[in-house]
């Protein structure tokens, strides 16, 4: 990150910038703020305070939720394909338990054998109640039984999806079916969140892929992975001030425990 750092001294070419901003997906209306900041009066010393605050001005963030991590509560993970939905699931369980939550796991990704076992690897490391659909099975149904199944000591259900691109009908069809019958079967959970993971990696793609699965399922809250990457982290600007929907994690790496809070000012700090 700080990719921006080499352009506080006043000696850079616009076009130099353009492209490293470009590269790092902020799209065209916050590349203007930050070339008219750096090329503009401020001082050298306070440029990144000038930078955050022209960036906060034309901003329009929803970021500054306080996310409760509250008992009774079932995730239901979805994404594309690689998009770190598994990993997620993985770091959230070590988060989970940290703070004295009980998770428990859903592996409804009945598309791939390996991803069952992938998703059960880090069950039985975080040493939680795990349970999962037969090959190729119904993931709807697998979710039904994972609920019943649910154990009402166990105060968190997380449920792993399948991936899939948001331009498949046949399998956003699929995802609304399994969202339709958490919602008929909620009685034992207060709380249903579905949370969307996106690649860091694919910048301003991700407006797509947002509006995409938001027409078929009510999105809570993003994950945004890999931004240890250092790819395309400006296009969160972009999702930010587009989306109401508030970014909660961000994966950095594939250690159990490279995930974080999503914070808005310490993300500026990075990205700047
Ligand atoms: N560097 C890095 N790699 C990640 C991160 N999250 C996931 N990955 C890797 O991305 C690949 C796909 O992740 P996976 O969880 O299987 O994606 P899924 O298909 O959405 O379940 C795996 O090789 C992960 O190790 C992250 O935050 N940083
Ligand atoms: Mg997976």
């Amino acid at each position: 990150m700080f990719f921006l750092k080499k352009f506080f001294s006043k000696k850079f070419e616009i076009s130099e910038l353009e492209d490293a901003l470009y590269e790092n997906g902020v799209e065209p209306k916050f590349a203007d703020i930050i070339i008219d900041t750096l090329s503009g009066e401020a001082q050298e010393l306070d440029i990144k305070d000038a930078l955050k605050k022209n960036i906060k001005e034309k901003l329009n963030p929803q970021n500054n939720i306080d996310w409760n991590f509250e008992p009774n509560t079932l995730y239901l993970i979805i994404g594309n394909n690689g998009s770190g939905k598994t990993t997620f699931i993985g770091k959230f369980l070590h988060l989970l338990k940290e703070k004295n939550l009980k998770p428990s796991v859903v592996a409804a990704d009945t598309f791939r054998a390996a991803a069952m076992e992938q998703l059960e690897h880090f069950a039985n490391k975080m040493d939680v109640p795990f349970f999962k659909g037969t090959d190729k099975e119904d993931p709807a149904a697998v979710v039904y039984k994972g609920m019943i199944n649910f154990k009402e000591d166990n105060s968190v259900l997380i449920v792993d999806t399948s991936g899939r691109q948001h331009n498949n009908k046949n399998l956003m069809d699929e995802l609304k079916k399994i969202s339709n019958i958490i919602e008929k079967n909620q009685n034992q959970f207060l709380n249903i969140k579905t949370l969307l993971t996106l690649d860091a990696n694919i910048g301003l793609a991700s407006k797509q892929i947002i509006e995409g699965f938001q027409s078929y399922v009510s999105i809570d809250g993003l994950i945004i992975n890999k931004v240890d990457s250092n790819a395309k982290y400006g296009a969160l600007l972009t999702i930010i001030n587009d989306f109401d929907i508030p970014i909660v994690f961000e994966g950095y790496g594939e250690d159990i425990k490279e995930l974080r809070m999503f914070e808005f000012e310490k993300y500026l700090d990075r990205l700047l």
